[in-house]
């Protein structure tokens, strides 16, 4: 059989509200606010100009089971636009948009077909032959039993795809929703997997491939970089992946090494400088990190508010266009006199802080996270803001405590 070529996307999360940065000036929040519907549209484009066979979504079409008006009638726009184009859409609904949501109907041109609750298989006819599509939509939020046994091994010679919007068993960073084994997926000898769920781009295996696309708009902090989708070529023999970037805004972190930096507007342009070598002609929310602090640079910060730099920075470039937003400064002090002089009680606090377990501080910060209002602004605690915090914690005593002495 010949080659075919498609698009694999996923978590489109369309409608994204963008809760948690509300610290951003108006027009930032509102360009964030229609970023996942603008990258949906860059992604339409493209299969405009492609002209793939088909394209797949693998689930969190939208993010919300209200399903957004607005984003829902995009959404049919765009299909609209592939069923001008002769394009057929197979797509999933995953945890997030899954069908015991309550939402205003729209139709779908008939170009689309949506998954069932239940896993079956849609067939399309390319050059003489059949190409087989397995998947299913979820039910419900918490689909936390394996749908991976009602998957049908291939049979035949022809093309066999599976669509699962799901997470690898064990998984412990993002909750496991129809989880599977690589091995399972294996099992099924199908020629792609089409996996959804996880926002990182990444391949599990290569031949056949078992692929995340990632979404297609980062969606905060933790969703840094350019994000987008795969275009897929693939025979019975071989498989060539494209990444197509969609991001209409991105997130970053970006760091300035700051030694021997002695004047205030020496040290702007060394921001300037680190911040210009992003060629992406996109909007960016940064945060900054400034490395290598000496103690002589230390001094120079010291002599205006932390608040009083951000502000500059941010006055500074704020004609850029594209935009840049510094979200926050952070500055990591060498603070190198601390390992020369031990001190126990600093020792005892970071020692105890080192040995909590994600768990530990879950607990520690719950009431916090638990609280009615505040919690609904928070992401979910993950193992980097553990590190984050320790690293602040321990400079934050290791500047004050060390310094009271
Ligand atoms: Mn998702």
């Amino acid at each position: 059989m010949s080659t075919i070529r498609f698009i694999h996307t996923a978590d489109l999360h369309l409608g994204s509200p963008f809760k948690g940065m509300t610290d951003l000036p108006a027009s930032h929040l509102e360009s964030l606010r229609s970023s996942t519907i603008q990258a949906f549209q860059r992604m339409i484009e493209h299969a405009l100009v492609s002209k793939p066979d088909f394209v797949l979504v693998v689930g969190d079409l939208y993010d919300g089971e209200d399903r957004n008006l607005r984003a829902q009638l995009k959404f049919q726009e765009g299909m609209e636009k592939l069923h001008e184009a002769g394009i057929p859409v197979f797509l999933s609904h995953g945890n997030h948009d899954h069908l015991s949501g309550s939402w205003t109907r729209v139709a779908l041109p008939p170009n689309v077909h949506v998954f069932d609750d239940t896993v079956e298989t849609a067939r399309i006819q390319l050059n003489g032959q059949d190409v087989l599509i397995h998947g299913f939509s979820y039910k419900e939020r918490h689909i936390r039993t394996p749908m991976i046994h009602h998957y049908p091994k291939a049979a035949g010679d022809n093309i066999e795809i599976g669509m699962l919007h799901g997470s690898v068993a064990g998984n412990e960073t993002h909750a496991v929703y129809a989880p599977f084994t690589k091995e399972q997926l294996l099992e099924k000898r199908y020629d792609y997997w089409a996996l959804g769920h996880i926002h990182l781009r990444q391949k599990l295996h290569q031949d056949p491939p078992i692929i995340y696309p990632g979404n297609i708009q980062g969606r905060h902090r933790n969703e840094k970089g350019m994000k987008g989708f795969y275009e897929v070529e693939l025979s019975k023999t071989e498989t060539a992946l494209r990444f197509i970037p969609t991001s209409a805004i991105l997130f970053e972190q970006i760091e300035v090494e700051c030694s021997g930096i002695r004047h205030a507007n020496e040290w702007l342009k060394h921001c300037w400088e680190a911040l210009e070598t992003n060629e992406t002609n996109i909007g960016r929310i940064v945060e900054l990190r400034l490395t290598g602090v000496d103690t002589e640079t230390e001094e120079l910060f010291r002599q205006a508010p932390e608040n009083e730099w951000l502000e500059v920075l941010r006055e500074h470039l704020d004609e850029v266009e594209p935009f840049i937003w510094i979200r926050s400064l952070e500055i990591e002090r060498r603070s190198a006199s601390l390992h020369t002089t031990p001190n126990g009680m600093v020792d005892s606090i970071l020692a105890t802080m080192e040995g909590w377990a994600i768990e530990d501080w879950q607990s520690t910060l719950q009431e916090v996270y638990q609280h009615v209002r505040i919690s609904k602004y928070l992401e979910v605690l993950d193992e980097k803001d553990v590190t984050r915090i320790k690293r602040d914690a321990k400079q934050f005593i290791e500047n004050e405590l060390v310094r009271m002495e």
